[in-house]
């Protein structure tokens, strides 16, 4: 099978991209979980999420996106075939998809929460800002490290990155740089930015080729379904397949990390003040422009 990132054409699988290691056997066995976390960055858990609960919050988004108008009116809602010329978007925060009550119940309570606590051995909490996309047909997401956008915290934050309706791989799934977790070195430059504090782009590269044939790693990608999730650290790079499909691509990625630890002031109360500064600059630095500065 041939994917695309970005501008690049691959072989799955191939020396590029390979499918994800599957977690879901050792779920009940957090050791097996840290030491698979430690060693590959990463977590692919099948099933965690009740799938008629996750069924159930794509459901009322579609319906959100269907009186939006971005939807094909001939198409069943459930599908979620995108009307000439939409184009979807970034809509996190506090809107009428996010506050979706079976969203908010799959995200907030349940099972994740009793997962994260048993990974994480104590009480856990997430974030109350929640990420959101819908992604239209020829987006993607370029590499990056979380921890640019949150890391003003505890760095021991999890991403949980939880399609809403199953996710094949034309529909773009996210994909994960094995071994990205070790690369020292970004880890020391471009891992110690702050996206609202330093005005940099986020995005390290929108290259996935270049990435792996100059610190190594292989990219890891998956189909997923309904109830699936992918969980990983703040110092995993992580990308999207294009969108490939007529469809949009709705998925979550939502946070967790130990209530007794320090967590980043930008996404949490009542009205999380989120990114207050990034692109809000006329000069925003080109991420190649720090990369030469740092020699990476
Ligand atoms: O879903 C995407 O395209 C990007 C998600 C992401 O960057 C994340 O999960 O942190």
């Amino acid at each position: 099978m041939n994917i695309h990132i970005g501008n690049r054409e691959l072989d799955l699988p191939g020396k590029y991209i390979d499918y994800l290691e599957d977690s879901t056997p050792s779920l009940n066995d957090p050791e097996a979980l840290r030491a698979r976390m430690e060693e590959k960055g990463y977590l692919l858990l099948r099933g965690v999420h009740d799938r008629d609960l996750v069924l159930q919050a794509r459901r009322q988004m579609l319906e959100v996106l269907a009186e939006e108008g971005q939807l094909e009116p001939d198409s069943p809602l459930m599908d979620g075939v995108v009307k000439s010329g939409q184009r979807g978007g970034f809509r996190g925060g506090q809107n009428r998809l996010t506050t979706a009550p079976a969203f908010i119940q799959l995200v907030r309570t349940g099972n994740i929460i009793r997962f994260f606590e048993r990974f994480l051995g104590a009480e856990v909490l997430t974030y109350d800002y929640r990420w959101l996309r819908v992604v239209a047909p020829g987006a993607f997401t370029g590499a990056h490290y979380d921890v640019v956008y949150m890391g003003r915290g505890t760095l021991k934050v999890y991403t949980t990155w939880t399609p809403l309706g199953d996710t094949p791989i034309d529909l773009g799934p996210l994909a994960i740089l094995e071994g990205s977790h070790r690369f020292e070195k970004i880890k020391e430059t471009y891992g110690k930015m702050d996206v609202d504090r330093d005005h940099v782009a986020g995005w390290f590269s929108s290259d996935p080729v270049e990435l792996v044939d100059r610190y190594g790693g292989q990219w890891k990608t998956h189909d997923f379904r309904a109830g699936d999730v992918l969980v990983f650290g703040m110092f995993t790079m992580h990308a999207s397949l294009n969108n490939r499909s007529n469809r949009f691509r709705i998925t979550s990625d939502t946070r967790y990390q130990l209530a007794s630890e320090p967590v980043d002031e930008r996404w949490i109360g009542e009205n999380p003040k989120a990114h207050y500064a990034w692109h809000k600059t006329d000069r925003m630095i080109p991420m190649e422009e720090m990369r030469q500065k740092w020699g990476v």
